[in-house]
């Protein structure tokens, strides 16, 4: 009911709409009404009432709900299901559990806070209330396990598209990383749920540093993470990026779902990478190794050249790069 009631008063940002207009189309009495609105009031939004011409929806909060973002959304499987938080642990976490429950292949889940937001390999992910966008996906890819480090390639491809269309000109850190001026915008993680030869679930997790001041991060990675803002030097409006970021991923996803493939996002992720060309350390179970990343191939993996002239092909996991000179 309390979205029916936003509905009606987004609907009609111009006017007010009267008590017994909302009491007629939905069918709830004003005295229920004026408690949603109250509830509505709390959440943030600002709502103006006069008991004559009834209320006005003066502002939104900036919060990363259904009801927020649904206007931007055009997907047909992607985020129809929708789970969102004001808190929790992490939405990879929760994601996890949901899968294992039977919610279905595209459900997103968004958190405004996580309190253990995780990397890879259980590294820390820093992820401040309302400053950044922290999400994951569910999917139920029917493939081969091998196959899934390519959903890491379509979710960074996304990105990049996503960060195109407002005019942001970033680049990928094969694997999982998205960069700017150097330094780490967002961070991929998939991880998922498989047997031998079949994926139970796949989930996708995508930390987006939108709003983050430089004050949110700890100095042992302030060197190496940076946010949109302190880039632009303006605030993203994260409904947009969110909405954006949902319609874009399926796009690019419709592919592997139909035959596997993902051409279109890899074509990005070269067009785009901050590695192809460079000289790089690779950074594999506790060692490390010098190369030139020359390519990426179809299947994303990172093709590298080593001194000797032995070229071998990594695949994402576990394996982390770095430039020589630092991050990138
Ligand atoms: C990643 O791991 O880059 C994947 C991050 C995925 C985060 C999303 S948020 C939504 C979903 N729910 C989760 O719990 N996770 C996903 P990795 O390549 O392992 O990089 C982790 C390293 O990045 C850390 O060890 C830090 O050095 C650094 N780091 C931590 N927080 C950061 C931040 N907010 N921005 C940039 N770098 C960060």
């Amino acid at each position: 009911m309390k979205d029916a009631i936003l509905n009606l008063l987004k609907k009609s940002t111009e006017d007010f709409i009267s008590g017994q207009i909302i009491s007629e189309k939905l069918g709830v009495s004003r005295t229920a009404i004026w408690k949603y609105i109250n509830i509505l009031r709390k959440e943030g939004y600002t709502i103006d009432s006069y008991s004559k011409k009834g209320y006005k929806l003066i502002s939104s909060p900036d919060i990363l709900t259904y009801e927020e973002v649904k206007n931007i959304i055009h997907t047909k499987y992607i985020g129809q299901e929708f789970f969102y938080f004001d808190s929790i642990d992490s939405t990879n976490t929760v994601g996890k559990k949901l899968a294992e429950k039977g919610e279905p292949n595209g459900t997103i889940i968004v958190s405004e806070e996580q309190t253990m937001g995780h990397g890879r390999l259980g590294r820390n992910w820093v992820s401040p209330k309302y400053k950044g966008i922290w999400l994951s996906i569910i999917l139920r890819p029917n493939v081969d396990p091998i196959n899934v480090s390519k959903i890491t390639q379509i979710a960074a491809a996304a990105m990049i598209r996503t960060l195109k269309s407002l005019k942001i000109d970033a680049f990928v850190k094969w694997p999982n990383d998205i960069v700017m001026n150097d330094k780490k915008i967002c961070g991929i993680l998939t991880e998922m749920s498989a047997e031998l030869n079949r994926v139970n679930y796949v989930i996708v997790g995508m930390g987006i540093n939108a709003n983050l001041d430089k004050t949110d991060f700890n100095k042992d990675i302030l060197n190496k993470a940076t946010s949109l803002k302190i880039e632009t030097n303006s605030s993203i409006n994260r409904k947009i990026f969110l909405g954006t970021l949902i319609n874009e991923f399926e796009k690019l996803y419709d592919e592997f779902q139909e035959n596997f493939t993902v051409t279109k996002s890899i074509e990005i992720c070269k067009k785009y990478s901050a590695v192809i060309g460079n000289d790089i350390k690779i950074l594999h179970s506790g060692k490390e190794f010098y190369a030139k990343a020359i390519d990426i191939e179809e299947n994303g993996e990172l093709v590298v050249q080593y001194k000797d002239g032995s070229i071998e092909k990594l695949i994402s996991g576990e394996i982390s790069i770095r430039g020589l000179n630092g991050y990138i």
